[in-house]
C-alpha cells in the first residue's frame, strides 16, 4: 500500500494503462482532478486542442494507428458536452475510448454549482459503461474498469465522471493492475463448417471490415487469402486490411465499389464478411441474399449477426483469432476441392507460391486495367479545374510507400478510397459510418503522434475541413507535421449532387460565396499553405507541402475541384443511372 492523493493515483493508473497522450482542453476543474499532476509526471502529456470535439477525434486517430485506447478529456458542463460527438464516433466505429469528464462537486451536487450538468445521465445512452467516481479511493478501480470496458469486445467508449472535490483526498493505493483485455475465438465446429464452405466454393470472396485493423489481423488475412486463393475486398473502414497492391486485393464495396469489386462480388458463390457491421455504406440496400450463395459472417459482436442477412455460419470472435482458426482448419486441406484444383498451376510449385499466377489473379489484373482506362476517360471529360483522380494520382506518385492516409468526409472521399493505394496494411484512418464531418483534421494529428516516423496525409472536402480547421496550430504546437489536402469545390458537394440528380438542379443552401482561402488560413496558423488552381500546379504544391512536413511544419494544400463529378460507384450506390 502506498499513501498518495487521488489525483496522483489517477495519473499513475493512466500511465500503467500505457496512456501516452490525453487529448482535450482543460477547465479549472480539470487542473484539480488530474492536469496539475500530469504536468509533474514524465511519459504522459496533455495535447491541447482548440475544441473538445477535436480532442476526441484526435484521440480516435491516435487509437486507430497505435492500437491503444483513445483518451480524451473535457471539463465540466460545456467542455464535456462538446466532446460527445466524438464519443458517438467511438461507439459507432468500435474504437476503444476512455472518456474523462470533470464534474461539479459531489458536496453540492444538485444545488446548481458552476457548470453542473447531468453528465452521467447523458452518457449512459452512448457509452458501454458510465461511472461517477464519488470517492478518491475508488479512482484506481474506476480507471481499471474503464479500460476493461473500452477494450472488451466489441470495443467502444467508457466514461468516467470525476467531481472536482473527489481526487484531492489521500488514499492507500494498492499496486495498480492494468485492465485485462481478453479476446475470444469462435466455436471449432463453426470454424470447420466455414472452412469447408471456403474450400468448396467456386468463387469465394473475403470482405474485410475495420475489425481486421482493430485486431491487427493483417498478416493472418493475407495468409488465408493466399492459402485459399481468395480475392479480398474491403468496406470503407477495412481499406488496407490487405495491401492495396496485393494481386488478390480487389477494392472497396458499397459506396466505394468499382467495376473490379462489383464483378468479383456479384459473381461470387460464397461471401465471407470479416469484422464488419455490414452497414448501409458497405452494401447499398441489403439486397436479398440469393439462396445459392453461402454467407459466412465473422465479427466480435454477436449483435451484428443476422441484422440484415442470415449467415450460414456465424463466427463470433476476434478477427485475428478467427483467421488463425481458419488457417489451421484449412492448411492441410488445400489440396482438396474442385476450385483449388482448377486454380492449380504448374505442378511441384508450393500452393502458396502459386496464387500469383492463378486465373482469379489474372482476372483481377484485367479488371484493374479496364477500370484504370475508365478513370482516365472521366478525367479527360472533366470540367475541371482539377479532377480528384488527377490529384490523387499525384499524391500516389509522391507519397512514401508507408504513408498514413486519413480520410475526410464529403463526396470526394469516395475518390480517395477508390483511387489511392495503401501499401502498408493498417495505414488508413477513417471515421465510422456515423460519418462526422471534420474528423480528419484532428484525427491526422492523432495519427502523426502515434507514428511520428510516417508521413500523414489527410484528404478532405472543404466544408468538412472548415468544421475543424481551428486545429491547424495544434499540429504546429505539438510537433505533428501533417499535410491536409482540401478538395475545394466551394460547396457541400454531396448534397449538391443530390439536388442535381433528384431535385432538377434546384441548388439551395449548398454553395459557399465567399469561401475560405484554406492556404491563407494555413499560413495564418503557422503552417505552410499551397494552392492548386490547375493540374500543372499539382506537382509543385504537393512536393512543397511534403517538404514542409519533412522540415517539421504542417501544411495545407487547397485544390480547386469540380462540384458534382462523382465515381461510378457513388452514383450506382445512390441508385441513379450514370449520366
Ligand atoms: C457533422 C455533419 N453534418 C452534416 C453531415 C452531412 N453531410 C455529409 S457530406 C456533406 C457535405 C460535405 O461537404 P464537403 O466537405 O465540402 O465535401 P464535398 O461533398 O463537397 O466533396 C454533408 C453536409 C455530416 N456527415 N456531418
Ligand atoms: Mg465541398
Amino acid at each position: 500500500m502506498a499513501q498518495m492523493t487521488g489525483d496522483r493515483a489517477f495519473v499513475e493508473a493512466l500511465r500503467a494503462e500505457g496512456v501516452r497522450y490525453v487529448f482535450g482542453l482543460p477547465g479549472g476543474h480539470s487542473v484539480r482532478i488530474f492536469y496539475d499532476k500530469m504536468a509533474q509526471t514524465d511519459g504522459i502529456d496533455a495535447i491541447l486542442t482548440r475544441h473538445e470535439t477535436a480532442g476526441a477525434f484526435a484521440a480516435l486517430g491516435y487509437a486507430q494507428i497505435s492500437g491503444n485506447a483513445a483518451v480524451c478529456h473535457g471539463t465540466a458542463g460545456p467542455g464535456w458536452s462538446q466532446t460527445i460527438v466524438g464519443v458517438h464516433e467511438s461507439l459507432s466505429g468500435r474504437i476503444p475510448m476512455v472518456c474523462i469528464a470533470a464534474a461539479a462537486p459531489v458536496a453540492t451536487y444538485g444545488k446548481g454549482a458552476l457548470q453542473e450538468f447531468r453528465q452521467i445521465e447523458n452518457m449512459v445512452a452512448c457509452t458501454k459503461w458510465a461511472y461517477r467516481v464519488d470517492r478518491a479511493d475508488k479512482i484506481p478501480w474506476a480507471i481499471q474498469q474503464a479500460f476493461k470496458h473500452a477494450f472488451a469486445l466489441p470495443p467502444g467508449p467508457a466514461f468516467l465522471d470525476v467531481p472536482i472535490d473527489v481526487p484531492a483526498a489521500e488514499i492507500d493505493a494498492e499496486p495498480y493492475h492494468p485492465a485485462p483485455r481478453p479476446r475470444s475465438q469462435a466455436d471449432e465446429e463453426d470454424v470447420d463448417r466455414a472452412a469447408e464452405m471456403l474450400i468448396e466454393a467456386k468463387r469465394p470472396v473475403i470482405v474485410a471490415g475495420r475489425g481486421v485493423h482493430q485486431a491487427r489481423a493483417w498478416d493472418e488475412l493475407r495468409e488465408l487469402a493466399e492459402l485459399l486463393i481468395i480475392p479480398v475486398l474491403h468496406t470503407n473502414h477495412g481499406k488496407s486490411a490487405i495491401s492495396d497492391s496485393h494481386p488478390l486485393s480487389a477494392g472497396g464495396v458499397g459506396v466505394n465499389r468499382t467495376l473490379i469489386s462489383s464483378t468479383i462480388l456479384n459473381s461470387s458463390d460464397c461471401w465471407f464478411w470479416l469484422g464488419s457491421q455490414i452497414e448501409e455504406f458497405a452494401v447499398g440496400h441489403w439486397a436479398p441474399m440469393p439462396p445459392e450463395r453461402r454467407f459466412i459472417h465473422a465479427d466480435a459482436d454477436s449483435g451484428n449477426f443476422a441484422k440484415n442477412w442470415n449467415p450460414d455460419v456465424a463466427l463470433l470472435g476476434d478477427a485475428q483469432l478467427v483467421l488463425r482458426q481458419l488457417i489451421a482448419a484449412t492448411r492441410d486441406r488445400v489440396g482438396q476441392g474442385a476450385r483449388l484444383d482448377e486454380q492449380a498451376v504448374p505442378h511441384g510449385v508450393p500452393r502458396v507460391a502459386r496464387y500469383p499466377c492463378s486465373p482469379i489473379v489474372e482476372e483481377i489484373a484485367r479488371l484493374k486495367a479496364q477500370y484504370a482506362e475508365r478513370v482516365q476517360a472521366q478525367i479527360a471529360a472533366s470540367e475541371g479545374p482539377v479532377h480528384p483522380a488527377q490529384l490523387l494520382a499525384e499524391v500516389q506518385r509522391q507519397k512514401d510507400q508507408d504513408a498514413i492516409i486519413v480520410l475526410g468526409e464529403g463526396a470526394g472521399r469516395v475518390w480517395t478510397a477508390t483511387e489511392l493505394k495503401i501499401d502498408t496494411p493498417g495505414h488508413w484512418v477513417s471515421a465510422s459510418d456515423f460519418g462526422c464531418m471534420g474528423y480528419a483534421v484532428p484525427a491526422a494529428i492523432g495519427a502523426k503522434l502515434a507514428k511520428p516516423e510516417c508521413q500523414v496525409i489527410a484528404i478532405t472536402g472543404d466544408a468538412s475541413f472548415q468544421m475543424q480547421m481551428q486545429e491547424l496550430p495544434v499540429a504546429a504546437q505539438h510537433n505533428a507535421p501533417v499535410t491536409w489536402i482540401v478538395m475545394n469545390n466551394n460547396c457541400l458537394g454531396w448534397i449538391k449532387w443530390g439536388q442535381k440528380v433528384r431535385y432538377d438542379e434546384r441548388y439551395y443552401a449548398v454553395d459557399f460565396d465567399p469561401n475560405w482561402r484554406h492556404d491563407l488560413a494555413a499560413e495564418a496558423a503557422g503552417c505552410h499553405g499551397g494552392r492548386v488552381e490547375s493540374p500543372e500546379q499539382l506537382e509543385g504544391a504537393i512536393a512543397a507541402a511534403l517538404r514542409a512536413n519533412a522540415e517539421g511544419q504542417p501544411a495545407v494544400v487547397d485544390v480547386l475541384t469540380p462540384q458534382t463529378e462523382q465515381t461510378d460507384g457513388f452514383v450506382q450506390h445512390h441508385g441513379v443511372a450514370s449520366e
